[in-house]
């Protein structure tokens, strides 16, 4: 297997001091704290980067409230921050490759799926939404006889933005594009477990020409640096992606302010499969729909309900997928599937694995961690599961698939729709009825026919239930959780 070497300035940025990126500049935490981050293929150590405390956050919001009550950037026209957002995506294309190398490295995952899928959809999704900044407009309305009445759309003002470690720089990416571009300035903190592609990526943001203090980016841990964001009182909203277990006690910390929140969260997506589907597209589909990013994706589809008809013919394919998966670290070229983020998400999924054992699910192949150095965890198949199991009910966040057998459509629909989530699900058939009666029937924010996975700039992106509070993306949907609205009424009658 093929090792890329790490490119010049990926070492050099490795090498070098990695500060707290705070109105401008790269400092180092007022405790002078570092924490260390690992690489998961190898377990070795990548760097040392500065750990934020609460007098961190403090600063960068003061920083980032300047810039908005004070600074340049609310003052400027909307097509010139428009134009500084296209320049950012600009700089982050000449540094794709970097980007790529450091995700892949910091979070394990293939390294041509960093590039393309993160980065280039991160660059993307800046390009997309540098264009809503000059789109943002009110309504003129004809309530009232002799009154101009009209609303304003105003940005919110000063943003918290939490990251999770799963899509380091997309996660970002999708957060920014929507708060910059209505005018927000930013406070934004990576997961602790990768802080290193959104810490590299900060010096662009001056050289594309943001003011200090619009974009602060500050690692830490969540108990510290995240929970000093949600309750610091000069924050206006918080964004969040992560846990529902987190996203519960963000919402619950925030109501104190009565902040406004956005959540996405968690995940259990089922794939629903109908014998009449074009089975070598659906299996691609289940298969990756559970797999990609070894499974650590929120809207992966995890519980696969196939129809009674295909159902072994349906294992046994799977079985045969699972067994060709070539799983290593992600900087190899050949690596398909890269290790999970850490230790302790190795041990969350092995302990889901011995959960769905003993609850009696029949493994059908993979089941064990992949050697004893990384986080690696075999492409693992559950069959015969069952609603009520563990395995069917919770998010696992790895490579672990559960698949059901069902037999009519009004009770796949039941049963698919009977979990805490709704995020995502797809339906695999080729007819059109079908199809669309039960994406219509499915309660979740994206659903996809004889499609999985596709998540992109123009289509909003959320939860039903448990799966989180408000879209991302798709243009307005996005910009609207960082817009306040007013309404403004002018007395013109001439007596
Ligand atoms: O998530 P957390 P964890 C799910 C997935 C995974 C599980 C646990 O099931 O197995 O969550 O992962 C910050 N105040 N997802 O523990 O805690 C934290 O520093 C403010 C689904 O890593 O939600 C990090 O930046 N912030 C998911 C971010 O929250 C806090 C992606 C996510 O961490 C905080 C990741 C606090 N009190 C995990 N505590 C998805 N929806 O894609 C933590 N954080």
């Amino acid at each position: 297997m093929a090792t890329a070497a790490l490119k010049k300035r990926v070492q050099e940025f490795l090498n070098g001091d990695k500060g707290l990126y705070i109105n401008g500049n790269y400092v180092p935490s007022a405790s002078g704290k570092t924490f260390d981050v690992f690489n998961p293929a190898t377990e070795e150590f990548i760097a040392k980067v500065s750990e934020a405390d609460e007098s961190d956050i403090d600063k960068a919001v003061q920083a980032a409230r300047e810039a908005f009550d004070n600074g340049e950037w609310t003052q400027m026209e909307a097509a010139e921050r428009s134009h500084i957002i296209y320049k950012l995506a600009d700089l982050m294309e000449e540094h794709r490759e970097e980007l790529a190398q450091l995700e892949a490295l910091d979070n394990g995952k293939p390294y041509m799926q960093a590039l393309e899928d993160d980065v280039d959809g991160t660059i993307q999704h800046f390009r997309y939404y540098s264009g809503w900044a000059t789109k943002i407009t009110g309504q003129t309305t004809n309530a009232l006889n002799d009154y101009l009445t009209y609303t304003v759309h105003e940005p919110v003002g000063v943003v918290g933005q939490i990251i999770p470690w799963n899509y380091p720089l997309a996660m970002a990416g999708w957060k920014l594009g929507a708060a910059l571009a209505a005018g927000c300035t930013v406070v934004i903190k990576p997961a602790e477990e990768t802080p290193l592609s959104l810490l590299y990526a900060a010096k662009l943001f001056k050289e594309a020409g943001f003011p200090d203090g619009v974009v602060n980016v500050v690692p830490g841990t969540g108990s510290v640096a995240g929970n000093s964001i949600v309750t610091h009182k000069d924050i206006d909203k918080v964004a969040f992606t992560g846990s529902t277990e987190t996203g519960r006690l963000i919402m619950k910390t925030a109501a104190d302010d009565i902040k406004s929140v956005t959540l996405e969260l968690g995940g259990k997506s089922p794939a629903v499969v109908l014998e009449d589907a074009d089975l070598n597209a659906a299996l691609d589909g289940m298969f990756d729909g559970t797999m990609y990013n070894s499974g650590q994706n929120c809207s992966a589809t995890t519980r696969i309900y196939v129809q009674r008809k295909i159902y072994d013919d349906v294992l046994t394919a799977l079985k045969e997928k699972a067994e060709k998966a070539v799983v290593g670290p992600g900087l190899d070229e050949s690596t398909e599937y890269g290790p999970l983020v850490s230790e302790k998400q190795l041990n969350t999924v092995l302990g889901y694995i011995e959960k769905g054992e003993e609850e009696g699910a029949r493994l059908l192949t993979g089941g064990s961690r992949k050697g004893d150095k990384g986080y690696f965890v075999e492409p693992t198949i559950f069959a015969d599961v069952k609603d009520d199991m563990t395995i069917a009910r919770e998010e696992i966040f790895g490579p672990v698939m559960s698949v059901l057998v069902f037999d009519e459509i009004d009770e796949v629909i039941k049963r698919a729709n009977d979990s805490d989530y709704g995020l995502a699900a797809s339906v695999w058939t080729e007819s059109i009825k079908k199809g669309h009666h039960i994406a219509g029937k499915l309660k979740a924010g994206t659903v996809w026919i004889n499609d999985v996975g596709l998540e992109m700039e123009t289509m909003p992106f959320g939860g039903y239930k448990k799966s989180g509070i408000g879209r991302e993306m798709g243009g307005e949907y996005g910009i609207s959780n960082y817009i306040e609205v007013k309404s403004v009424f002018v007395n013109h009658k001439i007596d």
